[in-house]
């Protein structure tokens, strides 16, 4: 995307008055009269399709390295630190990925609503924000934010889910400090929507729509802007490939077109793609599962040449697309 292109997707976002955008902004002064309606393009046909940038990945990887972890579900990093979380653990470790504090009881203390479940995480101020929830028989109750101290990894606050969002589940989390929100993805086919709260009180924001919707949405992160989204839609027994997504959610948007960002073919072994996040020297780390065969979200034997399942980061070199 061009510095031009740039400052007149953000000039249209923020208040439609950007001198670049001067003819855009009159072509589409409906949308920005109406903010529930915006979303699709910043262009003036308010077409999607027509937005190249928007549509095209931002970004080219390269797989430069991976490590084993000690959990199946999440990463998250800030500063030095890499975090990541298990279905029932969160750990912290440094960049080298030597393990530092180990939370194996990250439930015990401090929950007014029982939870057993964590999913992919995220660190923001030095705090790990986790989306947990109770989740029995293949469903899941009792949704909340939980916010823990990252060094100690003790649970310091709760911010329960509002229910009349429809979210059914809760796969990941977002911080999004840019626009002071915290975003919650879903597992389920209430993953057609993201979910979100204001970052200092809780309070529910609203949802946006994914245009289209990719299945299985595992985790979620904020970076530069954008929204990026993990999936696990590539079935292992067929050797088909998991993929990131990404979208950019304009201010007011009740929805979001979606990009492909990258097709993840360069995996030892195609498994279940979980969370993600960005470290502040350009790489996207990804929690990658591979070796126990999934049936219904649940372990069933192993694959060729496995004895457990391998839980990984794997860390992508990022490139600007020009
Ligand atoms: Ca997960
Ligand atoms: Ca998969």
């Amino acid at each position: 995307m061009s510095p031009t292109n740039m400052g007149c997707l953000h000039g249209l976002r923020h208040a439609c008055v950007h001198v670049l955008c001067a003819s855009a902004c009159a072509l589409v002064m409906v949308g920005c009269a109406t903010p529930g309606a915006v979303g699709a393009s910043d262009l003036p046909s308010g077409r999607a399709e027509d937005d190249a940038a928007q549509l095209l990945p931002a970004y080219s990887y390269e797989l430069e390295d991976s490590w084993e972890v000690d959990g199946r579900q999440g990463v998250a990093a800030e500063g030095d630190g890499i975090w990541v979380s298990g279905s029932t653990t969160l750990s912290r470790y440094d960049a080298d990925g030597n393990l530092l504090a180990t939370n194996d009881r990250p439930f015990d203390v401090g929950y007014e609503r029982e939870v057993n479940h964590i999913g992919d995480i995220d660190v923001w101020n030095d705090e790990v924000y986790a989306g947990v929830e109770l989740f029995l028989d293949g469903k899941a109750s009792n949704i909340q934010i939980a916010v823990y101290d990252a060094q100690t990894l003790e649970l310091e606050r709760t911010f329960p889910f509002e229910p009349d969002s429809g979210q059914d589940e809760c796969s990941g989390i977002a911080v999004e400090p840019d626009t002071g929100s915290v975003w919650m993805c879903s597992w389920t086919a209430t993953g057609r929507y993201l979910y979100r709260y204001d970052l200092e009180t809780g309070a529910y924001l609203g949802r946006v729509q994914l245009h289209a919707s990719p299945q299985w949405i595992q985790g979620v992160a904020s970076h530069d802007g954008s929204l990026f989204l993990t999936a696990d839609d590539g079935d292992a027994d067929l050797s088909e490939p998991d993929h990131i997504y990404r979208i950019t959610v304009a201010e007011g948007a009740t929805h979001a077109t979606v990009a492909l960002e990258r097709t993840l073919d360069d995996v030892p072994l195609q498994g279940e793609v979980e969370g993600l996040t960005f470290t502040e020297d350009g790489r996207m780390l990804v929690l990658y599962n591979r070796g126990a065969r999934i049936v219904l979200g649940m372990p069933v034997g192993f694959y060729e040449g496995y004895d457990h399942e391998v839980h990984e980061v794997l860390a992508y070199r990022m490139t600007e697309r020009p």
